[in-house]
């Protein structure tokens, strides 16, 4: 999956939404490699090009699609599905339960991460890559996520 960022008003829904042009610039580019060749097992790798500089966004699986509105990514994909929801217990929200990775860019707005979890998402389940802003940017809510990444249709 690659694609640039794009304002979420575009005509054609964009594979990869900006909610923050200041850390996510419309036209920065976005790759994510989501590797499920190994049984029971998920690599996924992003990389950006363009964006903030010196800048850390954590990035998380979600279950929902990206959408004009930032909370249509949902809350954060979970393996073992907390009954509880929002799910704070951290018995389910910690980061072999949850995908979880954080994003450092270099002083030109480029980098990239990557993560392996012990599973792979149930089909269908895990719609989105969110990169939230993180801090120093320190917002909260909806204004956190920066930008979503579409993973499948
Ligand atoms: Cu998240």
């Amino acid at each position: 999956m690659e694609a640039d960022f794009d304002p979420a008003t575009a005509f054609v829904p964009p594979t990869a939404i900006s909610h923050a042009p200041d850390l996510v610039p419309y036209g920065s580019h976005v790759r994510v490699v989501v590797d499920r060749s190994f049984p029971g097992r998920t690599v996924l790798t992003v990389t950006v090009a363009g964006v903030a500089a010196d800048h850390a966004f954590p990035a998380h699986l979600h279950t929902g699609p990206c959408g004009a509105d930032p909370t249509a990514s949902g809350p954060h994909y979970q393996d073992a599905v907390d009954p509880v929801r929002p799910s704070t217990d951290p018995a389910y929200a910690n980061d072999r339960n949850e995908l979880r990775l954080t994003l450092r860019t270099d002083s030109r707005g480029g980098g990239t991460a990557a993560t392996a979890v012990a599973w792979q998402p149930r089909p269908g389940e895990a719609r989105s890559l969110v990169l939230h802003a993180g801090t120093p940017a320190g917002r909260h809510g909806a204004a956190d996520r920066a930008a979503c990444v579409k993973l499948q249709p």
